[in-house]
């Protein structure tokens, strides 16, 4: 009778574990279990990489016979890997294995996208050397910025159980070119240093390591001090030194193949060499030297900014350029695309381009923390291609960051690119099915940037989702055009951080935080008063404009010929200032924020359209996610309107919807999120 109950209960799950869509696959969605046979590929060598290479092609390759070789002379592709068509079977060679696997990512994702198979010649090199994930996991689990539930790494339980997910994170990673990994946030702990800790960090690297990824850590600067007991940090003190090179020793006795540090130093409260009154430079090239013997590289943030009265977005320039050249050559000095802060739109960060002597590299943010966190969709490879594809003209015309970090244009010691995670251990891993998208996207762009966010887009929903054109066409259509809608609502025509404070998902246009530091408050960056709205960054103000090459001081330095959605980034203009389309600022505003709600309205109906396309459980997930973004919008549209109109003392547009909140009771609402600044 027992085992008869139980037989009903096993009888009535299994629908649901076959059909369950939880989104744990991510993009992986190959033909499960029915690939090749053994004798239908043909490789020579037993290698780790090569045999997950070969796993994945008799589980999901269901085409023709392939041969993997492995050629020395490949080497000038830079881990990249060639596919060609001979005869009847295909042939995938590469320098090393790890181009091999990549390209039997490759063809399995041509498989999964109905793409064409006859007569392939396909020749790939990655645009980057290191194509890397930050994560901003902290030691107890939590994760700085983190949307997606905890940390994937169970530093308690490492290293004797180990999750199933670590494999299935390096596979992910694999699957897209992502071959590095910082596992620990830039706020870092002494502690990640400590013996026991990078014990476990070696049984992360040794499942990573056949998927081509490699480690790295977030170091904290006072580590000797902290953790070694010395007196203190100075990088000019020989026992300083000493501690480091020892701790590299110990490091590279575990990890042979450990990546690097990733250092933020003398920002945000950190330590750093500044401390000691010495230059970032210093603190840098003292860890670079340690890491050298082994191969080992430094990424030293430019995300600086000290409680200075400079205008924020001026200060990582200030403090860089004037130690370009004093770097290293294992050294690369990690620039956020924007100026401030990872923000919906953000003018370029000014210091690319101006280190003409020191290898540079993008971040980027991958996870939501200014942009509706897991709540809202918003697609992120146009913000991403806005930033490489902008012309800093540091080199002449046509010096796009692009071509800057990629070598192209001045030959790159060291050439990376990276992006803060988005993952956690969610069961979709990012929180929001969609915010999957963004870590793919990173990765693909990472690998090739030419690829266009369509491209990309087209590829990630064919794959994670159908091909089916009823629901693939409307749902790119609203990836593609995701992120300008969310700088509508929240921040348009180049308004930026007026988050509220701490946790960085609502409006808060009102904040002021007398008695902490002037940048820190959203007044100071919209500066709105009776007169008009906008900072003030040309000539008469900043001077912010003056970093940038030229023509572009120019332009932005003149209203006129300033792009119009990033106007009120670079000036403070007049309420009834006239727009190019003739309305005023006041009223072009208005209309901004309007569209942005508007359009998420229409994602909605887009999305309850493609029903019919899309499983349950994903499609009332998503469906919720949809409504709180909806809601959100209006929220924004209602604080920053009402609270704007309190300056401009004009009417909101008549066809424009009336607010539906008071801004007295909008101001009242704070969010319980937890976090500094
Ligand atoms: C800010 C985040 C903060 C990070 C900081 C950084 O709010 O949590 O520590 O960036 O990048 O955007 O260091």
């Amino acid at each position: 009778m027992k085992n008869l109950r139980l037989y009903i209960l096993l009888f009535l799950m299994i629908p649901l574990t076959i059909f369950a869509e939880d989104g744990s696959q991510l993009w992986l969605r190959f033909p499960a279990k029915n690939g090749v046979s053994t004798d239908k590929i043909i490789s020579k060598g037993n290698n780790p990489t090569l045999n997950i290479a070969k796993k994945e092609l008799m589980n999901h390759w269901q085409g023709q016979e392939i041969e993997l070789r492995t050629d020395k002379s490949l080497k000038y592709l830079k881990g990249g890997y060639k596919i060609k068509s001979v005869q009847n079977k295909l042939v995938i060679s590469a320098e090393k294995e790890i181009g091999l696997l990549y390209g039997v990512y490759h063809i399995l994702r041509l498989q999964q996208t109905k793409s064409s198979l006859a007569n392939l010649n396909i020749t790939e090199k990655p645009s980057y050397d290191v194509r890397i994930l930050n994560h901003w996991d902290n030691l107890d689990g939590t994760i700085e910025r983190g949307y997606a539930g905890h940390s994937l790494w169970k530093w308690e339980n490492l290293p004797n159980t180990i999750s199933p997910r670590y494999e299935e994170y390096a596979r992910a990673n694999a699957s897209i070119g992502i071959n590095a990994t910082v596992l620990n946030n830039v706020n870092a702990s002494p502690n990640m240093l400590r013996k026991d800790y990078l014990e476990k960090v070696k049984f992360l690297a040794d499942i990573f390591r056949p998927y081509g990824i490699k480690v790295y850590l977030s170091v904290n600067f006072s580590s000797p001090k902290v953790l070694g007991g010395l007196e203190n940090s100075d990088p000019l003190n020989k026992d300083v030194q000493k501690w480091w090179k020892d701790k590299a020793s110990e490091i590279y006795k575990l990890i042979p193949d450990f990546g690097g540090f990733l250092v933020k130093a003398n920002s945000e409260g950190q330590p750093g060499p500044q401390d000691y009154g010495r230059t970032h430079a210093d603190g840098a090239n003292m860890m670079a030297d340690v890491l050298k013997p082994y191969g080992g590289i430094v990424m030293w943030r430019a995300f600086v900014y000290s409680p200075s009265k400079e205008d924020r977005a001026k200060q990582a320039y200030l403090e860089f350029v004037p130690l370009d050249g004093k770097f290293r050559d294992n050294v690369i000095v990690q620039i956020k695309n924007g100026p401030v802060d990872f923000q919906p739109r953000e003018a370029f960060n000014p210091l690319f381009g101006a280190l003409k002597k020191t290898s540079e590299m993008v971040e980027f943010q991958i996870t939501q923390e200014y942009l509706g966190q897991a709540n809202h969709l918003v697609y992120l490879a146009p913000l991403f291609k806005e930033t490489l594809d902008s012309d800093t003209y540091s080199d002449g015309k046509g010096s796009t960051i692009a071509k800057i970090t990629d070598g192209t244009l001045r030959p790159a010691k060291l050439t990376a690119i990276s992006a803060v995670a988005n993952i956690g251990e969610d069961k979709n891993w990012t929180g929001h099915h969609f915010a999957q998208a963004n870590w793919y996207a990173f990765g693909r762009l990472a690998w090739n940037h030419d690829l266009t966010s369509e491209q990309i887009a087209d590829e990630w929903i064919k794959m994670t989702f159908t091909d089916n054109e009823k629901f693939l066409n409307p749902v790119k259509q609203m990836m593609l055009t995701s992120r300008e809608t969310a700088v509508d609502y929240m921040m348009p025509l180049g308004l930026h951080h007026i988050f509220a404070g701490m946790h960085h998902y609502g409006p808060e246009p009102w904040g002021d935080y007398k008695g902490t530091r002037a940048d820190w408050s959203p007044v100071y960056y919209h500066q709105a008063n009776t007169q008009g709205l906008g900072f003030n960054r040309t000539k008469t103000g900043s001077n912010a404009v003056s970093q940038y090459f030229p023509p572009l001081n120019d332009i932005y330095g003149n209203i006129k010929t300033t792009p119009e959605n990033l106007i009120l980034w670079f000036h403070h203009i007049p309420w009834d200032y006239q727009m190019k389309d003739g309305k005023t600022l006041w009223e072009e505003l208005s209309y901004k924020y309007d569209t942005g709600v508007k359009n998420v309205r229409e994602y909605q109906k887009v999305w309850d359209k493609i029903q019919p396309y899309v499983d349950e459980e994903r499609f009332t997930e998503v469906q919720s996610k949809l409504k709180i973004q909806a809601k959100d919008a209006v929220w924004w549209k209602d604080a920053c309107l009402l609270y704007f109109q309190t300056f401009s003392k004009m009417p909101i547009p008549y066809d424009i919807e009336r607010p539906i909140h008071e801004l007295e009771d909008l101001k009242k609402i704070k969010l319980d999120m937890g976090h500094h600044n």
